[in-house]
């Protein structure tokens, strides 16, 4: 069993739980479980042949978790999460990701209206029954048939960073064939999409049928959907509660097309459509077996040649969205995108004194080993009380141990530094001769995402305009398919990050990528620098940062963009 379909398991456990009204602390430990082991690069089935013992020098996994786990390894099951699906169903589960609505009403609606569908609730709201409920009333009946559309959207989407690990051990298995010349991953995906759709591998073969023979046998397709000669179409299996299964299709062309397949295949649709357009203003012919001019072939084994057939420069993936490509390469201008590797600091993380699950010095060891060269710590402020936000007592007593753990270790600077709420009233969770004596503060919407556009505004310029914030963090607040961000006119707020240094963060959680990559763009044309930050909950979330990087990538970002690429010197004189 994978990682992710054992951490989905957890995830599934509390949210059952949760309808039962089950303590917030037990739910939080499930779903903190379901984080660590999802973002984990060792398989737990791996880990468990140590025993219980050997899953419990995982962070966060205690004695209840690593039976669990033990059972969950051995059986493929969780006895209390079989008993629970008993007795609810899942489609009231998939009624606790509709926006709006908690565990509490959720339950109501299944218990008063015996409603277990989504399509059931849409007629029950539809019909007047939702509005009729106690404590409902027609806001929230309308309020839902909103979600139901949000939820019915987003439901065959998978974060880009959960399909990796899928894709990459599909394309490892087949690159592994003698008969495999060449494997690559196309479509969205290889564009580094926040969300995938489906899946598109290219391969050159020898010999096709082997290829396809070991994509149909591998352990992580559940089916097989169609196949012909050169191209098979399979779903995986399942990655989350059997709600969302990745789709799959794998195509094996000849060498000399491989390039005019990637490109072709990689998409955008809208990109090709220009590509397409370009092609015929020259007198050639693109399509996914290479150029042509009238019947002759004259290009298309590798994508850069496709390119160059077409008089242009090879664009990266990550910026295939006929948005201002074209104009970069007609001019020559195609930026230099920045990479992993280029990122010297992180400047977004929890540790135990809120919500994170390791402490400070645990935090700055893992930090290090990934080779970053300074972190800011920043943990939640007062507002927070869900995670223990931090006073500005506590919250000093927090900096001294951190200057102490700079003692403890070398070859990394750590910046004291606070995640702080920015009110639903237009004031700072902590009053501004603290934020002083920060080195560094981030300031965020946690709450009241949803007031009115001026107050968000507002809001936002009260921290850009105040000298003592460093950064906005997460600046819309979105959750990719679960709750959208706030209302935001960004040309205001950004000429005012501008105005006064403020950065602004792209945040590399997958399930965020805030700013996304439209708003980077615009971030950058204003000159504002961006910082991109993991947001790290544990050691293992540094892991997200290639996630942020895609998204400056499809920003259009080089690593001058970007503030945390800089030497920690560099770094500090961009504070303001
Ligand atoms: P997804 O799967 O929804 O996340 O997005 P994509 O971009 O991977 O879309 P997909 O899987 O439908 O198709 C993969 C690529 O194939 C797409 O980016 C461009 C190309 N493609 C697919 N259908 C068409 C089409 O009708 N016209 C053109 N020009 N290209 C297409
Ligand atoms: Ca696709
Ligand atoms: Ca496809």
């Amino acid at each position: 069993m994978h990682n992710t379909e054992i951490a989905s398991l957890f995830d599934e456990l509390a949210d059952l739980l949760e309808l039962q009204g089950a303590n917030a602390f037990r739910l939080r430990a499930y779903r903190n479980a379901s984080r660590t082991i999802g973002s984990l690069p060792e398989a737990i089935s791996d880990l468990a042949q140590g025993g219980p013992k050997a899953l419990q020098s995982i962070q966060g996994i205690g004695k209840d978790l690593s039976e669990k786990l033990m059972t969950v390894v051995e059986s493929g099951e969780l006895p209390q999460l079989e008993e629970l699906r008993e007795q609810i169903p899942t489609g009231v589960v998939m009624m606790l990701r509709i926006p709006g609505i908690g565990p509490k009403k959720v339950a109501t609606i299944f218990n008063e209206l015996g409603v277990t569908t989504l399509e059931q609730l849409r007629e029950a709201a539809e019909q007047g029954q939702v509005a009729r409920l106690k404590g409902f009333g027609a806001k929230t009946a309308s309020a839902i048939l909103e979600g139901l559309d949000q939820v019915e959207q987003s439901a065959q989407r998978v974060y880009h960073a959960d399909a990796r690990p899928i894709v990459e051990q599909i394309v490892e298995a087949l690159s592994e064939l003698d008969e495999v010349t060449q494997v690559s991953v196309a479509g969205s995906f290889r564009r580094c999409r926040e969300t995938i759709g489906d899946l598109d591998v290219l391969a050159t073969a020898t010999d096709s049928e082997v290829v396809m023979d070991t994509l149909a046998n591998h352990p992580l397709v559940e089916k097989v959907l169609a196949r012909g000669d050169t191209k098979q179409r399979v779903r995986l299996s399942p990655l989350f509660d059997g709600v969302k299964k990745l789709e799959l299709d794998l195509r094996v062309v000849p060498d000399e097309s491989y390039g005019a397949a990637m490109q072709y295949f990689t998409g955008s649709k809208e990109h090709n459509i220009v590509i397409r357009k370009r092609a015929v203003d020259q007198g050639l012919k693109v399509n996914e077996y290479g150029v042509y001019r009238g019947d002759e072939y004259v290009a298309g084994s590798s994508e850069e040649e496709v390119y160059a057939t077409l008089g242009l420069p090879f664009i990266a993936p990550e910026l295939r969205e006929d948005r201002r490509e074209f104009g970069f390469a007609d001019a020559g201008t195609l930026p230099e995108l920045v990479t992993v590797d280029d990122i010297q600091g992180d400047l977004h993380m929890h540790t135990t004194a809120t919500d994170g699950q390791a402490t400070i010095l645990e935090m700055v060891e893992a930090a290090k080993a990934r080779g970053l060269k300074y972190i800011a710590i920043t943990d939640h402020s007062k507002r927070v009380t869900m995670a223990n936000g931090l006073d500005a007592d506590r919250l000093r007593v927090h900096w001294k141990n951190i200057d102490e753990a700079r003692g403890k270790i070398s070859g990394i600077e750590i910046l004291c530094g606070i995640e702080c709420d920015i009110l639903e009233d237009a004031t700072m969770d902590l009053p501004d001769d603290v934020l002083a004596e920060a080195d560094w503060v981030v300031a965020v919407l946690h709450y009241g995402l949803k007031q009115p556009r001026d107050q968000i505004n507002k809001r936002l310029l009260t921290a850009i305009t105040n000298p003592n914030v460093s950064a906005i963090g997460h600046p819309s607040g979105r959750v990719i398919g679960k709750r959208p961000g706030a209302e935001i006119s960004f040309p205001e707020v950004f000429q005012a990050a501008a105005d006064h240094g403020c950065m602004m963060e792209i945040n590399a959680h997958r399930s965020r990528l805030d700013l996304d990559d439209v708003h980077a763009a615009a971030a950058k044309d204003f000159g504002i620098p961006i910082v991109i930050s993991t947001d790290a909950h544990n050691v293992h979330g540094f892991a997200e940062l290639p996630n942020g990087i895609n998204q400056a990538r499809r920003a259009g970002l080089t690593a001058d963009d970007v503030a945390n690429t800089r030497s920690v010197g560099d770094f500090r004189k961009m504070i303001r």
